[in-house]
């Protein structure tokens, strides 16, 4: 299939550690444009490419989050899908006010072993990282001039956790007071992380319109094979899941956006835990997006007739990088 116009692409990065105390944090963006994704971004028959790249700052101050709410809220406006490098989790505050701005509708789907709903009253290391949900929510007043306490940029009921499993005990009793969407590592192994993502979608969306912020914190995945992040955490999910859950988001074609924060290249101890990483990561980015350009080529084609509905991609060969999977 062909396009007379490919649709576009934005890629934002937000070289942002202010929200933790492990500096390298910054250089993920960077790093993973290089170990893979650069090429694959810039070089592809299904999207045009859009950058607007936020170099890596001398120091850490507010404005790293202005820039980076500027750059999501242009991107949104500019191109059909916006991928978001980060970065710590701290990032949120700034994109998910842009995307919130640009698609005042949309549902955010939380992958992370935290739930970082802290305020800096509950947070026992007073790190941003573990606040964006709550500043969003309105639960405190944020150093931001976007976010507004009085008008809270997102409900309870706009979010969804995947892979939780390391919680405060303040943002357990929130979770449930609040019934917030969500299914902890251990249930997407035990019930299926397609029916996990579908349920919480089903939840979130009955009707399947409304549009998708996916925000992928790398934590979520399994210490095992995510050494290169500030806080790994054992018994999370699983890299072939990943994919399988990547497919269910993209059923719907709803996807608008996709951040990945966390990645910490200098946190890995051997070049073996960091290639494993990496590689895991940048599959899942690739994947994703090909699920996600996939789905709006079947969407076209599905127009016409003499067609048939092309399957999406999900039983096509999936090339392992030595992952096990
Ligand atoms: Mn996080």
């Amino acid at each position: 299939m062909h396009y007379l116009n490919k649709p576009n692409l934005g890629l934002v990065t937000c070289p942002i550690s202010y929200g933790q105390k492990k500096p390298g944090v910054s250089k993920g963006p960077d790093y993973l444009l290089k170990q893979g994704l650069k090429d694959y971004l810039s070089d592809n028959e299904h999207f045009e490419l859009q950058s607007y790249i936020q170099p890596i700052p001398e120091s850490q101050t507010l404005n790293v989050y202005e820039t980076a709410f500027r750059n999501t809220l242009k991107s949104a406006q500019e191109n059909d899908f916006t991928l978001i490098l980060g970065g710590d989790h701290s990032q949120s505050f700034a994109t998910v006010a842009a995307l919130k701005k640009r698609y005042p509708d949309l549902i955010v789907l939380w992958v992370d072993a935290h739930a970082d709903a802290n305020t800096p009253q509950s947070s026992p290391t007073n790190n941003l990282h573990g606040m964006p949900l709550a500043g969003l929510l309105g639960h405190f007043k944020t150093p931001f001039q976007w976010l507004d306490r009085a008008t809270p940029c997102l409900n309870h009921t706009d979010i969804g956790y995947i892979g939780i499993r390391d919680l405060d005990d303040y943002e357990s009793t929130l979770i449930e007071d609040l019934s917030i969407a969500h299914f902890s590592a251990e249930q997407t192994q035990k019930y299926g992380i397609e029916f996990c993502t579908e349920k919480i979608l089903e939840q979130l969306d009955p009707e399947r319109k409304r549009p998708i912020h996916l925000s992928f914190d790398v934590d979520s995945i399994d210490s095992r094979y995510m050494k290169a992040t500030g806080l790994p955490v054992e018994s999370g999910i699983l890299p072939q899941h990943l994919i399988k859950m990547a497919f269910k988001i993209n059923q719907n074609r709803n996807l608008v956006s996709m951040e990945v924060v966390e990645f910490h290249p200098d946190a890995a101890t051997s070049e073996e835990d960091l290639g494993c990483a990496r590689n895991v990561v940048v599959r899942f980015c690739k994947e994703t997006l090909n699920f996600r350009f996939n789905a709006l080529e079947s969407q076209i084609s599905s127009q016409s007739p003499n067609q048939a509905h092309p399957k999406l991609s999900h039983d096509r060969r999936i090339h392992t990088d030595g992952i096990p999977l």
